[in-house]
């Protein structure tokens, strides 16, 4: 097996200092536990005091910053990415359980995301345009629109993708002249130190950018309580996000929430099975199904129904389940003990609900110990728990439709709206679903999983909260508009 080295230096990032912290923890490698792959710094409540206020300082002056400044920056730091997509990619497969091939285009599309946002912090961040000019109804007034920074930034994430959400958080923030305190999940310390150690080397005044790494209790609710965190970029389980939102919004602070999914893809009667079964596989199970745009509800008319499930049974059958970072592995393991536990418990509540078990849903044994299982598939009914509930894990359930239009009440019957795909011929169908299914991203003949770095992202109902993430939407969070009337 390919071990890599113990990374020992992980520590917080304040005020353009490293710090450590009175305790410490580590991460282990979910392919074979007896690996530790870094020991860690955790930061209590003082330092996050120290680096929010270290960030509200750097605020006056990178508020300031030119343009072209903030670019090369971000396309500095999005080059080493994209340049060491290789090495950090072996450290996420290693931290977080994704194989490598997926853990290294994770990795390159960070460095995607930060060289789009070089380009926004020119063409239409904060203090650089973005803006417009108007005539007034009142005579000899002029009248401008222009888009400002929030001020200090709030970044917490999810374990399940170490390097792009942080990337598609942390350089909106910057390009448009916001400062930033970032604070990775504790289950991949060492992806948010590496990201933050190439941040730290892109010549930011100090204290603009920040990285406390902690628990969510104590660190992240710093963030959430201080009154000097101007705005707060959420990503996590939608219990997490409820109580930043409330938090945070009672302070009337911004806040953005990308909460979970329980998306749906739809099979009709005239789509392309093998295409079908292709989407349904990458999108349901690959990265072991820890997405929050996996596809878990696989919606079938009946006519292709019972076609589709032997085939999709043969697909699960013939995937490779093994060492992330072992080649011609298809998925790795879930990324933690309690991960596991968790789906498997969920496995049990499938058959316990009467749900019709097709295939998997096991732990497995490897050649190393790690939270192996195949992936789980079970024919349900609308009511079961597995097809309201978000597993985020390696198990789908098939929902059998008469027709299009039940496929279509079936698909938006769930409390979240985040993604949703359908797999057709019929142009018909393909249009109508783009506009009724109440989502925030469709698919047609695609997985409901991979989605572009440059376009919004983001989901609605209890998905998300807030303007959307990507693309020049981002915006939307990390300024804030003014209006200007003169009399010339
Ligand atoms: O979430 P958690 P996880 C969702 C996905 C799944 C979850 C998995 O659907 O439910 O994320 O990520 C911090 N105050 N999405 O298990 O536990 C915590 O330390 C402040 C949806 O990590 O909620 C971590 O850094 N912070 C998404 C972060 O919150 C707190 C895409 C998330 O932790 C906190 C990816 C608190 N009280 C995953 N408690 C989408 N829809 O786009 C915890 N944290």
């Amino acid at each position: 097996m390919i071990h890599g080295e113990i990374h020992q230096n992980v520590r917080q990032y304040i005020n353009g200092r490293w710090e450590t912290s009175a305790t410490t923890g580590v991460s282990v490698n979910p392919s074979d536990t007896s690996e530790v792959v870094a020991e860690y710094a955790r930061a209590d409540r003082r330092q996050a005091d120290i680096a929010i206020r270290a960030a509200t300082e750097a605020f006056a002056h990178w508020s300031h910053s030119t343009p072209q400044r903030r670019a090369d920056v971000l396309d500095r730091i999005g080059a080493e990415l994209l340049a060491r997509k290789d090495d950090l990619g072996l450290l996420l497969a290693r931290e977080e359980g994704k194989t490598l091939p997926e853990a290294v285009a994770e990795v390159a599309r960070a460095g995607q995301v930060f060289k789009f946002f070089a380009g926004e912090a020119i063409r239409g961040g904060a203090g650089s345009g973005g803006g417009e000019n108007l005539a007034s109804v009142r005579a000899g007034v002029q009248i401008d629109v222009t888009r400002e920074p929030v001020g200090v930034v709030g970044v917490i994430t999810p374990w399940n993708s170490p390097f792009v959400i942080p990337a598609w958080k942390i350089a909106p923030a910057l390009a448009h002249g916001n400062s930033v305190v970032f604070k990775p999940a504790e289950l991949v310390p060492a992806c948010g130190w590496a990201l933050a150690e190439i941040i730290s080397r892109a010549a930011l005044p100090a204290g603009t950018f920040n990285l406390l790494m902690g628990s969510g209790r104590e660190v992240g609710q710093a963030l959430v309580d201080s009154p000097l965190v101007d705005a707060l970029s959420f990503t996590g389980s939608a219990a997490n996000g409820e109580r930043v939102l409330q938090a945070v919004g009672l302070r009337r602070a911004k806040v953005q929430l990308e909460t979970g999914g329980k998306n749906a893809l739809v099979v009709l009667a005239d789509a392309d099975l093998d295409r079908a079964v292709d989407c349904a596989v990458q999108g349901a199970y690959f990265s072991a199904g820890q997405r929050c745009t996996a596809s878990s509800r696989l919606i079938v008319e009946s006519a292709v129904h019972d076609a589709f499930v032997a085939k999709l049974r043969q697909r699960l059958k013939a995937l490779t389940i093994g060492h992330a970072l072992e080649r011609g592995v298809d998925i790795g393991p879930v990324a933690d003990e309690e991960r596991l536990a968790q789906n498997l418990a969920w496995v049990g509540i499938a058959r316990n609900e009467g749900a019709e078990h097709v295939w998997g849903g096991e732990a497995l044994e490897r050649a190393t110990t790690g939270h192996y299982m195949s992936p789980a598939l079970f024919l349900a009914k609308p009511a079961h728990r597995i097809a309201r509930e978000e597993i985020f894990g390696p198990l789908a359930c098939v929902l059998r439709a008469d027709d299009y239009d039940e496929a279509l009440a079936l698909c938006n019957d769930t409390p979240f709206g985040l993604c949703a795909g359908i797999c057709t011929n019929s142009l018909k169908h393909a249009m109508h679903f783009r506009r009724h299914a109440v989502v925030g991203m469709t698919m047609v003949n695609l997985p409901t999983a991979g989605v572009d770095f440059h376009v919004p992202f983001g989901g609605r109902k209890g998905s998300g909260y807030g303007p959307r993430e990507q693309g020049r939407h981002a915006a939307e969070f990390y300024t804030t508009v003014k209006t200007g009337y003169m009399l010339a």
